[in-house]
């Protein structure tokens, strides 16, 4: 029988380091929801996280181990825990900017080498905790505090980049598709083997405010307007496909 997630949570702690707006809470409950529907022991499980915003979602909130590492480095501690404690369900959980800027490399070869992880990167396109930077994953022409005129770089587009590095299973969902959200997160912690969830979180208050959202809702709109299904955009040009987000699960074929 589901639990009162509440439950899941460290006692004592009041309020949420979250600004409103932001999809990082959403993305928190969720996770625990598949932790509960798949009634697994916190006990025997690990959270590790990074520095950033993202990395709170597990640490202070999860009544359970967490370790919140150094920037950059949650996937080599998951990693060394994972290897000195095979029985453990290692989940790291962090931010765009903490696992694919400056962990970038750890990310690729976990995924290379298939280590026994489930991460879930909450992708808000910024580094959002640290006064909205430019990161991996801003979008050309983004306006950060490191880029007042728009970003000039390319974006990484992560599901591919850690499907291209040799992970089994990657996903993209946003925190608009709770639903299907936490179909995979259950998905992942039941899959032996690297698997990677890249969840699209917004940040009004770092990015939004810099590009022309008026109010956070409309961030969240957005994303509802332009997330698709992989099934969906099959059936879509590459014209109507410009503007779209495509979402779901993704395999790679070879071993
Ligand atoms: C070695 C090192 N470099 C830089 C920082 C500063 N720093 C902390 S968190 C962060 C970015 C976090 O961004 P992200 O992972 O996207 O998390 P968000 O806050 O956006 O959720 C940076 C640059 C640091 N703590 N350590
Ligand atoms: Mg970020």
């Amino acid at each position: 029988m589901a639990r009162d997630l509440e439950t899941y949570l460290r006692p004592g702690i009041a309020s949420t380091p979250f600004c409103p707006g932001c999809g990082h809470g959403i993305l928190m409950n969720l996770i625990l929801r598949a932790i509960d529907e798949l009634e697994l022991d916190m006990d025997e499980m690990l959270f590790v996280s990074g520095i950033g915003c993202a990395g709170w979602i597990p640490s202070p909130h999860f009544n359970a181990d967490t370790l919140h590492t150094l920037h950059g480095r949650a996937i080599a501690f998951a990693t060394g825990a994972k290897m000195f404690n095979p029985k453990l369900k290692v989940m790291v959980i962090s931010g765009d900017g903490d696992l694919t800027s400056i962990g970038g490399n750890h990310l690729i070869h976990a995924a290379r080498r298939n280590t026994d992880l489930t991460v879930i990167c909450a992708n808000n396109m910024i580094y959002g905790m640290t006064g909205g930077q430019a990161a991996s994953t801003s979008p050309l022409g983004a306006r950060t505090s490191t880029s007042m005129d728009g970003n000039i770089y390319r974006p990484f587009d992560l599901y591919r980049l850690v499907l291209g590095a040799g992970a089994p299973f990657a996903a993209r969902f946003a925190v608009t598709q709770p639903v299907s959200l936490a179909k995979t997160i259950k998905r992942c912690l039941t899959t032996p083997g690297f698997t990677f969830i890249e969840v699209l979180s917004p940040c009004p208050t770092q990015f939004g405010r810099r590009n022309r959202y008026e109010t956070p809702a409309d961030m969240m709109k957005l994303l509802m307007e332009r997330c698709i299904s992989k099934d969906e955009a099959a059936r879509l040009s590459a014209e109507e496909l410009k503007d779209m987000i495509v979402t779901g699960e993704f395999t790679n074929e070879q071993p």
